[in-house]
């Protein structure tokens, strides 16, 4: 793929003339951004069908990542690094007085995703391409992505998220492979003309799953992979069927809306029929390819593999056998043998809340023939335990499907896949030994960890140029492919010239943000302040209130002796809460109390400020991340599987205050006891206390002063504005025994604080500690984790012709 800087120009103006009839001078923004991008669309229009041809022709064996969330944000900029013509495209434009960052701005950030998990498959999706691996995404395109957040007077207000509104450059509508989807209805079994017992539908929904498809450019190798999302249509044939208005919409909404839902119940039979439909669609093209192989489906294994991203597409185990029973008429055993080889899952979480189980009766009414299957996998499963533990019926019980009426989609994935893994070491082990600990005893060899990773293209190369500059220039540009490479820095620990443009660089950036939160929010921030982070989905485990329990003490501190030695802090939050977590939303609206207060106390004079940025999202990341100083990592020890940003922030030379749980364990074992600040319960103390059940948070209250007045605070007027959210989080620490145990914490979360602020102080000290979490950061490289996965996991290989060189 080579393209001079006056070819692209040509390009450009040529198809603007073709498209709006329209010179550059004439065009807006949006309209440039839509020629720009077919330019780009065109430019590796080629190499996606080549890589498609290529796969299909050798038989290749491909991976497939279900998951119902993608999280990429914005992809122009990606895409023209992707294909190694950022800076060609760059320069063309400025040429033509038009700005590259200001059409980036144009495109809507793609958001079909809440957090954590939606983000990760976007890295990855990123790192299968580049690494050259056979590899696509299956989700879903929903209308809506996750809402806009915008605060109104401190509280979370929800926005429909139109991202559609002024089309999509990236996707393309394949019609020609679009596939029926059943729902409802009853089915029996009655045999077929040839003797065999077949599936009988009567009243089932029939309706169209239309994909979307979107090109995944690997990194300068010119490989193109497939992310293929979803959308539902109601066949013309079945038009008859809808008769009311109310019930043509319950199928029409059934891609409108990404649930913003990572905590609780509602919405839970949408998402139920949202599963099936993305996955029943997914799985069903998949055979319909590997058809055209022209190979036995009893060795499909050799030739797919389906990644099950969390339980959400667990449906693919059951959808499969369906598949390869009903329509391809292969016995129960071998469709079970080829399924369980096919499959593999990801577990994210260990909150009880979070695991995934479906009603019996919402199953049976919704999707009849899947909820056969299931109880036929359920039964063949107590039937085997019976027999190899005659004497632990409890353990079968524990471990079956479908209990108390409900079905275990962890318990499926687990039972019916070669694989199961966490996302950290730490996350993994609690899996094995408590968590899974009897699925564990049963398959102990499915059990493994791959430990998250990110995309160093998007989070340094692409969010922070300027550092990017700064590596190029001492270490060389190898690091751009081989972030494992970013090691080098290391030699430069001692050298002056190197740390002080490392502090150019992220002064730099700090400049950047705090003129974004001048422009945004109207509040003047100082960049010679502490940069001090914390940017997650809101939850109370992920402990926001841990930090704003904090804020409050250095805020008394500093009203009682306005003299205390204390360096400048600006305490940045970014979080959104799901619509119905009232608590979440409880504390946003605390913090944004707190905020208001202490901006604007005199007696503070700006020694500390608190800004929460509105809508948090991929794009703000991309600000905020190269401008951190201090990366909060403060969930309670066991409860965070891994935590991405936390790499993230690392990478960008930020310094991590930690608790030991997930990820961090490993920054502190990459970066060493000297580079980060830990402090706070371990895991195993959590534990310790759950088995005692001997915690009493009014303890610590009633014994430390300086709680009281910070908790008082929150009931007796001096946060002002927040009489129900101040009692409700008052009461949920003293009355309710504080879950997550924040006051337990809260001593030693303050010395790690002190800790920071000495640390600070040595600049130069300081600098190192940065430079030390930059060179280390390359170990949580995606690609590596994608590496990982493909060879232990999914037994897929890079194509030759498109491998890393
Ligand atoms: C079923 C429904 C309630 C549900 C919806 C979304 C349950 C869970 C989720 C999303 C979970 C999630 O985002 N988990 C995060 O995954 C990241 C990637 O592995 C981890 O880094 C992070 O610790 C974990 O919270």
């Amino acid at each position: 793929m080579e393209m001079t800087k006056e070819e692209f120009k040509k390009e450009l103006q040529q198809r603007l003339k073709e498209k709006y009839a329209m010179d550059i001078n004439d065009a807006s923004s949006q309209e440039l951004y839509n020629v720009l991008g077919s330019v780009v669309k065109a430019y590796y229009s080629d190499a996606w069908s080549n890589t498609w041809k290529d796969y299909l022709e050798d038989g290749q064996k491909q991976a497939y990542y279900f998951s119902i969330e993608f999280l990429p944000g914005k992809m122009l900029k990606s895409n023209l690094l992707n294909m190694g013509i950022l800076e060609t495209v760059e320069a063309g434009l400025a040429d033509l007085g038009v700005s590259l960052d200001e059409l980036a701005q144009v495109e809507q950030d793609m958001a079909l995703g809440n957090g954590g998990l939606g983000r990760l498959a976007s890295c990855f999706m990123d790192s299968i391409a580049s690494c050259g691996l056979p590899g696509n995404g299956n989700g879903i395109r929903y209308d809506y992505g996750l809402f806009k957040q915008r605060f109104v007077d401190g509280y979370q207000v929800e926005l429909p998220d139109e991202w559609l509104r002024n089309g999509n450059t990236w996707e393309v509508r394949k019609e020609s492979k679009a596939v029926d989807v059943l729902f409802g209805g009853n089915v029996y079994l009655a045999e077929d003309t040839d003797g065999q017992l077949r599936p009988v539908y009567e009243g089932a929904r029939r309706l169209r799953a239309v994909p979307y498809d979107t090109a995944v450019l690997g990194y300068q190798n010119h490989l193109v992979n497939t992310l293929r999302l979803w959308s539902v249509e109601i066949p013309e044939s079945e038009e008859d069927h809808y008769r009311s208005i109310e019930d043509r919409r319950a199928f029409e909404d059934l891609t409108a809306v990404l649930y913003p839902d990572d905590s609780n119940e509602r919405g839970r039979q949408t998402r139920l029929w949202q599963e099936y439909f993305f996955v029943s669609a997914g799985v069903q093209s998949i055979i319909r390819y590997y058809l055209r192989l022209n190979k036995p489906l009893d060795v499909l294994n050799e030739y797919v593999a389906i990644h099950i991203n969390d339980t959400h597409p667990a449906l693919c185990i059951p959808e499969m056998m369906r598949i390869l029973m009903d329509e391809h008429g292969m016995s129960w055993e071998k469709a079970f043998n080829v399924t369980v080889k096919v499959m593999s899952y990801t577990n994210h979480t260990i909150m009880a809340e979070a695991l995934e189980k479906w009603p019996v009766a919402l199953m049976k009414e919704n999707l009849p023939r899947m909820y056969q299957i299931i109880e036929e996998l359920d039964r063949r499963f107590v039937n085997e335990l019976t027999i190899c533990y005659p004497e632990n019926p409890e353990l079968i019980q524990r471990t079956r499907i479908i209990q108390n009426e409900q079905v275990h989609m962890a318990h499926l994935a687990i039972i019916c896949s070669h694989s199961t893994n966490g996302v950290a070491k730490l996350h993994s082990d609690l899996l094995k030994e408590v968590v899974l600990h009897d699925f564990y005893q049963l398959f102990p060899e499915r059990f493994n960890n791959k430990t998250n990773g990110i995309a160093q293209r998007r989070w340094l190369q692409l969010a922070n140029p300027k550092l990017s500059k700064v590596l190029d220039q001492t270490i060389g540009t190898t690091w751009r492919k081989t972030p494992g490479d970013l090691k080098l820095l290391q030699n430069y620990v001692e050298d002056q010239t190197v740390l002080d443009q490392l502090a150019e660089a992220k002064k730099s950036n700090k400049q950047r943000l705090a003129s974004y939160i001048e422009e945004t929010t109207g509040i003047t921030v100082s960049p010679e302040a502490i940069f001090d982070v914390q940017i997650k989905r809101l939850h109370a485990y992920k402990r926001q209130l841990l930090n704003l329990l904090h804020i409050l003490k250095l805020y008394f501190d500093l009203k009682d002796d306005p003299k205390k030695v204390q360096e400048s802090r600006l305490f940045i939050f970014g979080a959104k809460a799901a619509p119905s977590y009232t608590y979440a939303k409880s504390i946003i609206k605390a913090i944004n109390e707190v905020a208001n207060l202490i901006n604007n106390d005199p007696d503070i004079n700006g020694r500390i400020k608190v800004v929460f940025l509105e809508n948090y999202n991929v794009h703000l990341a991309e600000l905020i991340i190269p401008a951190a100083d201090v990366s909060e990592q403060i969930s309670l020890a066991s409860k965070e599987a891994s935590g991405t940003s936390n790499m993230k922030l690392m990478l960008n030379g930020a310094i991590t205050l930690a608790t030991l749980d997930g990820a961090n364990v490993e920054i502190r074992d990459a970066v060493g006891d000297d580079n980060v600040v830990i402090f706070g319960m371990t895991e195993r103390e959590v534990y310790q206390y759950y088995e005692r059940q001997d915690y009493v948070a009014k303890d610590y209250y009633d014994q430390s002063p300086v709680l009281q007045r910070i908790l008082n605070a929150f009931v007796d007027g001096t946060i002002p504005n927040i009489y129900f959210e101040g009692r409700e989080i008052f009461d949920s620490l003293l009355k309710h025994n504080d879950e997550y145990f924040v006051l337990r914490d809260f001593d030693a979360y303050v010395k790690a604080q002190e800790k920071i602020d000495g640390l600070y102080r040595d600049q130069h000290h300081w600098q190192q500690m940065s430079l030390m979490n930059i060179a280390n950061a390359g170990r949580f490289s995606a690609d590596d984790t994608m590496m990982r996965y493909a060879e232990e996991i999914w037994h897929i290989e890079p194509v030759e012709q498109y491998s890393k060189k």
